[in-house]
């Protein structure tokens, strides 16, 4: 298993809208084995394949993360939301390709998604809470959007300034 580069914005890369994966088979097992050792490496609790660069509808979460659990890792791929609550939420969310920015953002409280497995098993679920919260989060990866697009226009332009300026900081070092 290999720990790969997280991509941080501003970063074209990161826009790329992700390709449904055409079978969930051994390498495509491998990769997802690979997002989630970078992600509990990062650490965070979930990661869409695009922001290690690779264009396919994959996320991996784990909400036990960080805490003081055993690892309960979620794999989904092709996800597809089949129904949102009308009742919205703020949840204080980051992102690990935004560091060090946290900020509230509005969403449906329960979604109905459905996905393809580890093993390629067609699945369906109602999820609330921070798992419903931390997929909506990555299935905006997978159409290229950040958490920061869904704040205001001067937010998103101080954040993206702050970290073009931590870019050239490191460049330069
Ligand atoms: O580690 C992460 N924490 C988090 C907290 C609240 C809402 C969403 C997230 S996802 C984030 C990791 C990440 O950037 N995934 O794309
Ligand atoms: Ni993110």
């Amino acid at each position: 298993m290999a720990i790969l580069p997280i991509i941080i914005a501003p970063d074209r890369r990161l826009k790329v809208i992700s390709q449904p994966v055409a079978q969930v088979d051994d390498e495509i097992r491998r990769l997802m084995d690979d997002i989630l050792e970078t992600m509990y490496a990062a650490p965070g609790i979930g990661l869409a394949a695009i922001q290690v660069g690779v264009a396919k509808q994959i996320i991996v979460i784990d909400l036990a993360n960080g805490e003081d659990r055993e690892r309960d890792p979620h794999y989904f791929v092709n996800p597809k939301t089949l129904w949102t609550s009308e009742e919205t939420a703020p949840q204080r969310e980051g992102c690990l390709s935004v560091p060090d920015f946290y900020d509230e953002i509005d969403r449906p409280i329960k979604v109905v998604v459905d996905y393809l497995d580890y093993d390629g098993t067609k699945q369906e679920r109602e999820l609330d809470g921070t798992l419903s919260t931390c997929l909506q989060h990555e299935m905006d990866h997978l159409k290229g959007i950040l958490f920061i697009d869904h704040l205001s226009r001067l937010k998103r332009s101080i954040i993206l300034k702050k970290l073009r300026k931590a870019q050239k900081l490191k460049q330069t070092a």
